[in-house]
């Protein structure tokens, strides 16, 4: 890669290079799964999140043809409200590059982008998966395939709650990623505190997870770490009640032939307006809750 093809925010190239915590921070989850001008809003109070929390925080996007790691506050502002912008996994990374289309970054493409920068934390909302109806659709997130060959530790709330998450589980035991359950013996599902179905490893501390995250590296395991926070329990919406919503938003999405890349985004927008914003608000807390564990996380792994 070409030296000015990734582009490091002068905060952040100094907090990596003295050692000091540093969080990096998706922005699919900006323009494709938050409605302006709330996403800028969320963006914002994420990176507070972090700073409060004693680390740097390092928001991703492909702009100009160039991977920007950490983004000034203009650039947030214009990236939350820009049309046109392409939501960009491993396999378009290098077509956003290339061609100088602006892009945000998934799960995936993040963990790229901060593996590259030399950033191994990373906070988000909830992972991509196994999408229900996969025997037909082969729907498969990119995200998962990362999981399992980047090594970068991944604070999320589960994967979201509108995927098959027994398939999804099972997909990430295959790739051999650990999952671990924060706090919690039962694995979160984004909106609701539990899935139902147990969380494969529990630990309850930063340090412990600082520790799992050094001993893989000392094993020289390839991949990364899955961190599962379940959302705040006063954020919560009950799985019974989601999943009433999840259902009609899915049906939509099949008589509407909306596939691929745009699932996610369109089930997301339509689970705000079932809920009459509802889902919105739980999405927004459970974010600042992992960027705040991810900030944890990033102080108990720099003090090494
Ligand atoms: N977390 C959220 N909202 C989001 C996402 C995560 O709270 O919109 C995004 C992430 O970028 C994740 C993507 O990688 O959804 C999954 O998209 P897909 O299912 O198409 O792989
Ligand atoms: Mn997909």
């Amino acid at each position: 890669m070409q030296d000015t093809a990734l582009v490091v925010a002068p905060e952040v190239a100094e907090a990596l290079a003295a050692g000091r915590p540093v969080v990096a921070l998706e922005s699919t989850i900006i323009t494709h799964g938050m409605p302006h001008p709330r996403n800028l809003e969320t963006a914002r109070a994420v990176e507070a999140v972090v700073r409060a929390g004693g680390a740097v925080p390092a928001t991703i996007a492909v702009i100009d043809g160039r991977v920007r790691v950490g983004l000034d506050e203009e650039t947030l502002a214009w990236l939350a409200q820009a049309r046109d912008v392409m939501k960009l996994s491993r396999a378009d990374l290098p077509f956003a590059v290339a061609t100088g289309r602006p892009g945000a970054t998934t799960v995936a493409a993040t963990m790229i982008c901060a593996a590259l920068a030399g950033i191994r934390v990373f906070a988000t909302g909830g992972i991509g998966g196994v999408h229900r109806g996969v025997e037909e659709t082969m729907d498969v997130s990119a995200d998962l395939e990362e999981l399992a060959r980047t090594p970068v530790c991944v604070v999320c709330a589960g994967a979201k709650a509108i995927l098959d998450l027994p398939r999804t589980l099972e997909a990430l035991e295959t790739r051999g990623v650990p999952v671990i359950g924060y706090r919690t013996d039962a694995l979160p599902a984004f909106w609701s505190r539990d899935s139902g179905l147990p969380a494969p490893l529990r630990l309850d501390t930063p340090d412990a997870i600082a520790a799992l995250l050094a001993a893989k590296r000392d094993l020289g395991l390839d991949g990364g770490v899955l961190v599962t926070n379940p959302v705040p329990e006063e954020n919560e919406i009950p799985r019974a009640e989601i999943e009433s919503h999840i259902a009609t938003a899915l049906a939509e999405a099949r008589a509407q032939g909306v596939g691929a890349k745009a699932v996610t985004p369109f089930l997301l927008g339509r689970l705000v307006e079932l809920t009459a914003g509802r889902s919105l608000e739980t999405n927004i807390a459970l974010v600042k809750s992992n960027a705040t564990l991810a900030a944890e996380i990033a102080v108990a792994a720099a003090r090494g």
